[in-house]
């Protein structure tokens, strides 16, 4: 099987890649990645001699039918992935999130192509702190941010590209990840980076608000059974039940550094922060009998600290830019 993986520089995409290496050796790896800020040659390192890497972006349209046409499969992760960033600069994530994803439909169109849709639960807006109510695949969508807005507009082509021209696809929609080579502009990375660096962690606002937290590997097993097992115009719900506030999650990584509680500082909320996401991810378990495997989230979290103290050549280059592209805007 000829796999094409957008975004496989990434950080879901990469782990991806990973995995899928490692358990599928049947599995032809080509990754389509423009190597923006986010994406990172190094983070396919590891498996450089066994995955081909074309340099190129998912909006270049002869590109991107010359590599569609030589695929079975194309799993699309690539996208600009930050809220803040979308805050700032709308443009890359309009480009990108709704140009590309249009330009990647027309083509496997063309070509006959299985497509599978990676997207967020962000599409739905956000959830009350005290609503018993989870996100599922009949939430209306209610996007907040210009990068959640992108995201749910890039999931309804793809709805749009089934239903008119018959394409064989599939959505997921998954919460919070967390693990290695995640950038470390995102939550989890960012604070890690700045308690190896004797720096404190820095919470939007009250802290108050929830995210459901999982592991990368078991979104991306789940991303698999969906490709093997999925019925062709289904969306799907990935999530864990890994519901944390974000005050409990920077009090768990101090009490991993041996730090007290409340060595943090609260900083500048983010303008239309979303309160709450929770996914209720029943019809993926019992339709598909996929299960996460990472269900210790303080664990997960402890695992994830390590890799971060063990690779500090993969995102040190980063944390100066990051943190003077914070600190410009008062976080
Ligand atoms: P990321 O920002 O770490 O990686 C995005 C990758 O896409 C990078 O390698 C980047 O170089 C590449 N890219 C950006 N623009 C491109 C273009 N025009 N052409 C080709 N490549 C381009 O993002 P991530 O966190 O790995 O997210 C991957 C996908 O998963 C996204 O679609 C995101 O919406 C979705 N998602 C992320 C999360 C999360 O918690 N991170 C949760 C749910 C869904
Ligand atoms: O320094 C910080 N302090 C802080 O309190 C940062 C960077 C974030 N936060 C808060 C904001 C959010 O409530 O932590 C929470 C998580 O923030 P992000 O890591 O920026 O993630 P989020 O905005 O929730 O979006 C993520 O999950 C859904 C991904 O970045 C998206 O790509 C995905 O779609």
């Amino acid at each position: 099987m000829r796999v094409l993986v957008t975004g496989g520089a990434g950080f879901i995409g990469s782990n991806f890649v990973h995995q899928t290496v490692r358990e599928r050796p049947e599995v032809r790896v080509t990754v389509l990645d423009a190597l923006t800020y986010a994406g990172d040659r190094e983070s396919l390192a590891p498996v450089a001699d066994k995955v081909t890497l074309v340099e190129g972006s998912i909006t270049d349209a002869a590109l991107v039918d010359s590599l569609v046409a030589d695929s079975d499969l194309v799993v699309h992760f690539a996208a600009e992935s930050h809220n803040d960033n979308s805050l700032n600069d709308p443009s890359p994530f309009v480009q990108t999130n709704l140009i590309g994803t249009f330009t990647l439909l027309e083509a496997v169109r063309k070509h006959g192509v299985r497509f599978h849709h990676i997207s967020t639960d962000e599409v739905y807006g956000d959830l009350e702190l005290d609503d018993p109510a989870k996100f599922t695949p009949d939430t209306p969508y209610n996007p907040s941010s210009p990068y959640s807005s992108t995201k749910a507009g890039s999931d309804l082509l793809v709805r749009a590209w089934v239903r008119s021209f018959g394409v064989q696809a599939t959505i997921s929609n998954c919460s919070n990840n967390y693990g290695p080579y995640q950038h470390i502009e995102k939550f989890i990375p960012r604070q890690i980076t700045n308690l190896i660096d004797g720096v404190r962690p820095k919470l939007y606002g009250a802290g108050e608000n929830v995210r459901d937290w999982i592991h990368v590997e078991d979104h991306n097993s789940a991303v698999w059974a969906i490709i093997e097992r999925g019925r062709i115009g289904e969306t799907y719900l990935i999530g864990a039940d890994g519901e944390k506030n974000n005050l409990e999650v920077v009090e768990t990584l101090l009490e991993i550094f041996g730090l007290a509680k409340d060595d943090f500082e609260h900083v500048k909320d983010r303008p239309g922060h979303d309160l709450r996401y929770a996914i209720d991810a029943t019809k993926l378990r019992d339709e598909l009998g996929w299960t996460p495997k990472y269900t210790d989230f303080e664990s997960g979290l402890r695992a994830t600290v390590d890799w971060y103290k063990a690779n500090e050549a993969w995102w040190r280059p980063a944390k100066q830019a990051t943190e003077a592209k914070y600190a410009a805007q008062g976080q």
